[in-house]
């Protein structure tokens, strides 16, 4: 058995890490209301220093079953809560939830409370989290969907394809060929917090570890949730750049193929 942990669940670095991530994106202006969620399939190690804070008392079915996920815990946003009180309260407005071994209900172990679930989103998360799982041979670990303003505002201007939304953004900063080498994967609009969303998102999220939901949002992927943000701070800050450029007539000149052939052999 491991040792009690003495500074308590709220000071884990997971929790932290994850908190001002999410405080992050209040700040971004990327999270208006109870606008995006998060997930994150813990290290059964780390959350195994907790297990005196764990305790379970409500489980709920899940959607349908994902037996690759049995056993797996999960730090998550709670449904209809506001990004920007989490720093306040995040008991109440986080929880962690254990996948049972048949992969077809979870129990809340810890936060959630009064009554709360996860978010709305459950069903994209769990099934993205199985994707990146296989695509990254079990590194990826969160999953951020957030309502980043200029992706979204590009949305409805530029042609919905992976292959055209890629092309732009990577034209409109350097690193983005650098950060997001199997581009930004675009799937049709569709009515989120249903499964299938969450299966057209998985799919797309396997080879592409961001993923726009147009006229919404964006999911990204990542193995810790520095990365994760990263990540979709990067495309952000593109689309960002773009929407000035647009602003001011169009682009005159850009990174020219050649020279994204000299990148992608430089990285
Ligand atoms: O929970 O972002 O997509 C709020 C959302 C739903
Ligand atoms: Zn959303």
């Amino acid at each position: 058995m491991k040792e009690k942990n003495a500074t308590g669940i709220l000071s884990a670095p997971f929790m932290t890490k994850t908190i001002k991530v999410i405080n992050d994106m209040w700040l971004k202006g990327w999270a208006e209301r109870n606008g995006g969620n998060v997930s994150y399939r813990l290290d059964k190690n780390k959350v195994g220093e907790y297990l005196d804070e764990l305790s379970g008392v409500r489980t709920i079915q899940l959607f349908n079953e994902v037996r690759e996920l049995a056993g797996e815990y999960f730090l998550v946003t709670g449904s209809g809560k506001y990004f920007r009180n989490v720093i306040l309260d995040p008991e109440a407005n986080l929880g962690i939830l254990k996948i049972a071994d048949d992969g077809k209900s979870y129990t809340i172990l810890w936060g959630l409370t009064n009554g709360v679930k996860p978010t709305s989103e459950l069903p994209s998360h769990l099934l993205s989290h199985i994707s990146r799982m296989r695509a990254t041979n079990g590194s990826s670990r969160v999953i951020i969907h957030t309502h980043a303003t200029n992706l979204i505002a590009l949305s409805y201007v530029l042609e919905l394809t992976t292959e055209n939304f890629t092309k732009w953004l990577w034209e409109m900063s350097t690193e983005c060929l650098v950060v997001f080498p199997e581009g930004v994967g675009v799937i049709p609009w569709m009515t989120p917090g249903g499964e299938p969303i969450g299966r057209a998102t998985a799919a797309a999220i396997e080879k592409h570890a961001l993923v726009l939901w147009p006229f919404h949002g964006v999911f990204g992927a990542g193995r810790d949730p520095d990365e994760a943000f990263g990540l979709i701070d990067t495309a952000e800050k593109a689309a960002t750049i773009l929407v000035k450029v647009l602003s001011m007539g169009g682009k005159r000149q850009t990174i020219t193929d050649s020279q994204f052939r000299e990148l992608a052999r430089g990285f």
